[in-house]
């Protein structure tokens, strides 16, 4: 079965619903992991109001008995606190009157997908673009990463992310650092930073920024690790995984530029300083002695961690607006002002990781028999012992 999901829902209308299908039967999940993700994505200094209001908790509608999949689409809502606060403006099936269509939004916001969206759809209140753009779809997104990230456990691949900058400032990850040890710092303070040293100036940058009616963006890692090599192919371009995570990550809302592993800074490298070199354990198998590729070797993972960095751009909607037109009288405005954050970035490295998973489950349900968890698992197991093995198969 491919595996494949949707997701729906607008950011003030009652719910999010996510639908997963083809995870493999068998797979006990446990929703206390799933609600802590959710809790864990709210959470981040730089954050608006509306955060305050919801408390995403996710229910299954379907595909679960007992608290294990049954191999038919798992059906996954969360519920918009909010939506009690515009249950009228956001009625799915009261039909339009003058009282329910107020708040209506014609000034589109630089940055945001109200334009295009509006002239797209035809849609002349913005409204109906914002509430589907906005990033509050990524809270299912999580829920849906979580799932995902709860199977990738089961075959022993685990993923961590952090913030690595925001605005101009930056706290990189160090390359000897443990997944353990990442996620126990990134956990311990409000950036998901890993070096805590920086958190007084970021903070202060966030304060600053939200005085100002501005917006910041940044920079997040994600590592996955344990991943087994040969997922992807070099055969052809749209076998890459690493092309797939990379449309993935750039599909998370803001999100504009992807590196793995070194990424960028490897265009001005020698090649001798980019290439990791190959050694063989005859008891752990085939190994890299660096990682400047970041897991990837011809769109196939090489079996070492997976390293992806993405940049967030700041957030549009700023409450000193910049210049728009007013689509009502077609003159010169300031854009409109809806709450929002100063900040996503917290968020963004949570989600950044979840699509991440998302798509390893993918090229693992493409790569293995997936219908079922027991065969998955052995197929898993016996593939890596397969890469890793000494001598190819065809002489
Ligand atoms: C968002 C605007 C804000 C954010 C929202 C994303 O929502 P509101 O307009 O209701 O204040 O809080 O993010 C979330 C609701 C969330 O859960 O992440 C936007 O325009 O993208």
């Amino acid at each position: 079965m491919t595996f494949t999901y949707l997701t729906a829902g607008e950011s003030h209308g009652p719910q999010l619903t996510g639908i997963i299908e083809g995870l493999p039967a068998g797979l006990t999940i446990d929703l206390d992991q799933v609600n802590t993700a959710l809790a864990d994505r709210q959470r981040g200094y730089g954050r608006g109001h509306r955060q305050q209001i919801e408390h995403d908790r996710v229910q299954v509608c379907g595909g679960l008995r007992h608290g294990v999949t049954l191999g038919s689409p798992l059906v996954l809502t969360i519920k918009n606190r909010d939506h009690a606060h515009w249950s009228e403006i956001m009625a799915p099936t009261t039909p339009a009157t003058p009282t329910n269509t107020t708040r209506k939004v014609t000034r589109p916001r630089p940055g945001h997908a109200d334009l295009v969206g509006g002239r797209k759809y035809g849609h002349a209140d913005l409204r109906n673009v914002l509430e589907r753009s906005s990033a509050r779809e990524t809270a299912i997104r999580v829920a849906i990463g979580n799932v995902c990230e709860q199977l990738l456990a089961q075959v022993g691949i685990q993923l961590a992310s952090a913030v690595t900058q925001v605005g101009p400032l930056t706290a990189p990850v160090p390359t000897e650092m443990t997944l353990a040890e990442l996620k126990a710092a990134t956990a311990a303070n409000d950036l998901r930073l890993v070096d805590p040293t920086k958190l007084a100036a970021i903070h202060q940058l966030i304060d600053q920024t939200r005085r100002a009616g501005d917006t910041l963006g940044g920079t997040v890692v994600v590592i996955a690790e344990n991943v087994p090599a040969g997922l992807g192919s070099y055969t052809s371009w749209d076998t890459k995984l690493d092309a797939k995570l990379a449309a993935a990550v750039m599909g998370v809302n803001a999100i504009k530029g992807v590196e793995i592993g070194d990424g960028f800074a490897a265009a001005a490298r020698p090649g001798s300083q980019v290439m990791d070199p190959i050694t063989f354990d005859p008891a752990t198998g085939f190994a890299r002695t660096s990682n400047h590729l970041g897991g990837f070797e011809g769109g196939m993972t090489t079996g070492m961690p997976i390293v992806i960095t993405a940049a967030m751009k700041p957030i549009p909607t700023l409450y000193h607006p910049l210049a728009t037109v007013d689509l009502m009288t077609m003159q010169p405005a300031k854009a409109n002002v809806e709450r929002s954050d100063t900040t996503a970035i917290v968020p963004a490295a949570l989600v950044v990781e979840n699509v991440v998973a998302i798509e390893l489950v993918r090229a693992l349900c493409a790569a293995f028999p997936s219908d079922e968890l027991t065969l998955f698992k052995k197929s898993v197991a016996a593939w890596r012992e397969r890469m890793n093995e000494g001598r190819d198969g065809d002489d």
